[in-house]
């Protein structure tokens, strides 16, 4: 694996940076900022689509697979960012949203023009004897998973909106479409990719009700899922080393994520899971509160650790994404100890045996939007819930609460580079409104200033490249009872680091029985390692020693 001291740094178009402002970021806006990038020190960029989209999901819907939406520029200047990237040993990640189109990519139109070929690119079916859909699957936005089309008197599959219908993987012709968008993109240098919700492409032979769910348990997983993704690595970024992929499973689990990123798989290079971020999710449902299970979350990353290391496969580590709500708000403290719980939360992703991620403003430990009204929303998952929440009878004042806590448009507002209007986004008006703390948390006021969040970002991704441990050491638990405190070891050779995170605000004591260390980041002032550690408020501190 070429990849395991690397660290990805991903962007958001939309909210990144606005070159020509119309209030949306753009791809010339990142070539502006590619500088930046070169001084944190990432090796690759994971740019989500902006590809051409109706954005009626933000891009995710994507209407053609071989273009630049007018949106974002031009192909010459995706072209150029290649290159200029390049320039500052930076690769770039595309975003392949391959589970499903837009209903206004040409294959749906000509499948809606009654084009047999073109139907069976998607998932066509008869409704029920009393007319009703398929099955009774929900959509993961809400509502049924089957959309009517009176002219077929059929329905189309759409495990997210309406507007993106799923493709049938099952067709080799469909196969064959991906294999060309992959090469397209790999004839242009890039050297990454995410697959969007990559776990989901292989639907069930029959459709049937779900009497005990919402119907994911019959596509999750699937049953060809690992025989289309050899097919894909076999036919395209398999034959070249230099290209790395990452697949996001949505309600997965270890034994397929061991085949998935498994050295030997074949598959894929790493993956995205997300049980560490449903340890706040009330009966796992996304839409109920309740204070993260911090056991559970210990629980969770040792046994994903111990479980992908024992099969030689490979984790993306990661808290933030664009579908996450900021990670300092969530588990950290963003007000009395905003600088103390960003540090601390960060150094317990980097020093784990995986591939970082770093989703942009992550690395300034920009906060949750905080918004109080439904029109500062934009993201269709969040309006659909603001509704179906109001329509269970849940009082505005709780949604709203709730929508503080969860709605993807957290992660969404604009990148906050300096004090000026608009964060210095943009010179138009933004998208998305900028969130009101900016003039406290940006880049400018953290650059180059010692003890900065972002200063500590770059302190991280330089251990990761001078002390091989981080990324080919052993991971092994340490204090798995404690309940404050998320511990673990790495070993590598004659060396070893031992890292310990104080997950909350109050001063807390762990007994090590290890000598010799000496101590190379913490969030507070440097201390020496006594047989009894005292932790203040969201202490880290990482040790060191090679025996
Ligand atoms: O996300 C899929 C996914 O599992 C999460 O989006 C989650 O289900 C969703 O946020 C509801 O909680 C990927 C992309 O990251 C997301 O932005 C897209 O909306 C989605 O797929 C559909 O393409």
């Amino acid at each position: 694996m070429n990849f395991e001291n690397k660290v990805v740094y991903q962007i958001y178009p939309k909210s990144f940076y606005d070159s020509d402002n119309d209030g949306l970021g753009d791809l010339q806006g990142i070539i502006e900022k590619l500088d930046y990038l070169q001084y944190l020190g990432v090796d690759y960029i994971w740019m989500t689509p902006f590809f051409p989209s109706p954005q009626r999901d933000n891009g995710y819907d994507v209407a053609d697979y071989r273009a630049i939406d007018p949106r974002y520029g031009t192909m010459e200047i995706f072209e150029n960012l290649i290159k200029e990237a390049k320039k500052r040993n930076i690769d770039i990640m595309l975003d392949m949203v391959f589970n499903h189109t837009s209903t206004e990519h040409v294959w749906f139109q000509k499948a809606l023009a009654g084009e047999e070929k073109y139907k069976n690119y998607y998932y066509f079916r008869k409704g029920k004897q009393d007319g009703s859909a398929p099955t009774n699957w929900i959509s993961k936005f809400g509502g049924n998973a089957w959309e009517y089309v009176e002219a077929f008197d059929e329905y189309y599959l759409h495990l997210f909106d309406k507007t993106q219908a799923d493709l049938n993987w099952e067709n080799p012709e469909v196969r064959d479409e991906i294999v060309d968008i992959l090469k397209f993109w790999m004839d242009k240098g890039v050297y990454g990719f995410r697959f969007d919700v990559v776990n989901l492409i292989s639907k069930p032979e029959y459709f049937e009700d779900d009497e005990e769910g919402d119907g994911r348990r019959f596509y999750t997983d699937g049953r060809h899922v690992h025989e289309f993704l050899k097919e894909i690595n076999e036919r395209t970024f398999g034959k070249d080393e230099r290209i790395i992929t990452v697949g996001e499973m949505s309600s997965t689990s270890l034994d397929n994520c061991v085949k998935y990123a498994g050295a030997d798989s074949h598959e894929l290079s790493m993956v995205f899971q997300f049980h560490h971020l449903k340890v706040d999710y009330k009966n796992k449902q996304k839409w109920e509160l309740q204070p993260f299970d911090f056991m559970e979350l210990k629980q969770l990353f040792d046994t994903w650790q111990i479980g992908m290391q024992e099969h030689h496969a490979w984790n993306a580590l990661f808290w933030c994404n664009h579908d996450q709500p900021r990670v300092v708000s969530r588990f950290g403290n963003d007000q009395q100890y905003h600088v103390e719980s960003a540090k601390m939360l960060a150094t317990a992703i980097h020093m784990m045996r995986g591939t970082p991620y770093i989703y942009q403003g992550e690395e300034i430990g920009m906060t949750n939007a905080y918004f109080t009204n439904i029109h500062e929303y934009r993201d269709v998952e969040s309006i659909n819930y603001f509704n179906i929440l109001k329509a269970e009878g849940k009082e505005e004042k709780e949604i709203y609460h709730i929508l503080q806590e969860r709605s993807r448009d957290n992660s969404r507002t604009p990148m906050q580079w300096n004090q000026e209007a608009q964060a210095g986004f943009t010179k138009g008006t933004p998208w998305l409104q900028i969130i009101y703390n900016y003039k406290e948390i940006n880049v400018e006021n953290q650059i180059h200033k010692e003890g900065s969040i972002l200063e500590y970002y770059r302190e991280l991704i330089r251990l990761r490249k001078a002390y091989p441990i981080i990324a080919k050491g052993s991971y092994e638990p340490l204090l798995p009872e404690h309940t404050s405190v998320f511990a673990y070891k790495r070993v590598y050779e004659n060396t070893s680091m031992i890292v310990l995170n104080n997950f909350y605000d109050t001063e807390t004591k762990v007994q090590l029985s290890e000598t010799g260390y000496k101590e190379i980041l913490s969030n507070y002032p440097h201390a020496d390692m006594e047989e009894t550690i005292v932790l203040r408020p969201y202490e880290t501190r990482v040790y060191y020693k090679e025996n």
